[in-house]
């Protein structure tokens, strides 16, 4: 079945519906009140880095703004909503003292969100490692590890009582890969070996956090949020297979593996060769404690080709405006694969979306294109749960347009349109399909689609 033939959807009426943000791409005030620099504030005031230069400086001022931004979310109906915390606003260095007045700020952010009826699901790390830990070698040294530890504890003392959950890293392939392989990220270094270092750091990090947050307090849900796809082959030559089972070693298992099996996947190991990361056995015990959730951020199919020039995917939903092929059966193939393959904890959908080049004409943002890809990829998540997915809840990408990290204020992804000149923010007509959508859900009417 494609999900696009018509069909009735009905979710659990308690299914949680949210739409997710990160801290840096949102937040602004970068130097306000005690915050310390991240390795993105550095990155993104490097020349040449980001589009037209354009960093998270003031952003979407949600630091200034935030009881309107929550008014919003109430406004829309929402049950949860995915935020991170930046690590340097409560720690300005990445360890020793604390910053009161950024604690103070996700204080009140979490009680504002619960005063409204909304849940609050905290992130401890979506990619902004503090400044002055990428002095001691970031996170290529295991050091970083302890200090991250220290940092969830602390979270949990502080702000656990009164959040949903709490999930470490965010989408750590992006960190490693992307920001040590690729230079495309913070901190913009192209070194393979470095960035399996840095995935093992990270996993290392995630692996002492939920045993130091265990140990503050034990009720609190914990979990952990990764970026995945199922891969595809352009042909069904063995070269296209093989290299298709490489990119899903490297991408969806060598998360996974660790933290399910406990290891490495064989094959993931034998492509590094001399590029694998040095790490201790004993690494893996504490990487592969159990968690209460799995949160799962998917945009699009993997699509591998070794013919030269690379074969396109064929794109029958189209691409997007990052140039992402829509792609709404993927979700459901990537859950059936991971049921089969893990032992999987409830699963959380924290992050779908699409980058739209909306336009605000006279108060209205038409973006239809949004809504589709939306209510296709709830038929999708719904097809995966009426066969036995235990998916508990889904959180659209993003809130609001925001700052999209290289790609700058280009790209909108916002079920919010802002207007970056004078931070009006604006209702698209997703929004308001959201809205509508959310509640029938809740009342557990069948939505026809
Ligand atoms: O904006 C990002 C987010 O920070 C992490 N996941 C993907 C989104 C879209 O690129």
């Amino acid at each position: 079945m494609k999900p696009t033939d018509t069909q009735f959807m009905q979710f659990p009426r308690d299914f949680l519906w949210g739409a997710a943000t990160s801290a840096y791409q949102i937040e602004g005030a970068a130097d306000i009140d005690g915050r310390g620099p991240s390795i993105w504030d550095t990155f993104s005031r490097t020349p040449g880095k980001t589009r037209n230069g354009e960093t998270g400086d003031i952003a979407c001022e949600h630091y200034f703004r935030y009881e309107n931004d929550i008014k919003l979310m109430s406004d829309l109906g929402l049950s949860g909503y995915r935020f991170s915390l930046s690590w340097s606003r409560v720690q300005p260095d990445g360890k020793g003292t604390w910053n009161e007045k950024g604690w103070d700020f996700y204080d009140r952010l979490v009680d504002e969100l619960l005063e409204h009826g909304i849940r609050p699901f905290a992130t401890l790390f979506h990619w902004d490692l503090p400044q002055t830990l990428q002095q001691e070698g970031g996170l290529t040294n295991r050091v970083v590890a302890d200090y991250f530890a220290n940092y969830a504890a602390q979270a949990v003392h502080r702000l656990g009582d009164r959040l949903a959950s709490l999930a470490t890293l965010n989408e750590p392939w992006c960190s490693a890969v992307l920001g040590h392989e690729q230079g495309k990220f913070a901190p913009g270094l192209r070194d393979t070996k470095l960035a399996y270092q840095a995935a093992h750091t990270l996993l290392l990090m995630h692996g002492k956090a939920i045993q130091a947050m265990r140990g503050t307090l034990a009720s609190l849900p914990l979990g952990i949020v990764l970026n995945q796809a199922p891969i595809h082959t352009a042909t069904n030559s063995e070269a296209d297979r093989q290299q298709a089972a490489i990119d899903y070693a490297l991408f969806v298992q060598w998360y996974m593996d660790p933290i399910f099996n406990g290891c490495y996947p064989t094959l993931g190991l034998e492509t590094l060769g001399k590029n694998a990361p040095h790490y201790n056995e004993n690494d893996f015990g504490l990487i592969s404690q159990p968690i209460d959730f799995l949160g799962i951020n998917y945009y699009t199919r993997g699509w591998t080709s070794t013919s030269k020039p690379p074969i396109q995917p064929p794109a029958p939903y189209g691409v997007n405006d990052m140039g992402w092929e829509t792609y709404p059966e993927g979700l459901t193939e990537l859950l059936f694969e991971l049921q089969a393959k893990y032992k999987l904890p409830p699963i959380y959908i924290t992050e779908n979306g699409m980058a739209v080049a909306d336009q605000c004409i006279d108060g209205r943002v038409t973006d239809t294109p949004r809504i589709n890809f939306v209510q296709h990829h709830l038929q999708a998540l719904n097809h995966a749960m009426q066969r036995g997915l235990d998916v508990r809840g889904y959180f659209y990408w993003s809130l609001f347009d925001n700052y999209e990290w290289d790609s700058g204020y280009d790209k909108r992804f916002g079920l919010i349109h802002v207007d970056y000149t004078t931070q009006q923010r604006t209702l698209k007509d997703s929004a308001l399909w959201y809205r509508d959508f959310i509640a029938k859900a809740r009342l557990g009417i069948p939505l026809e689609t």
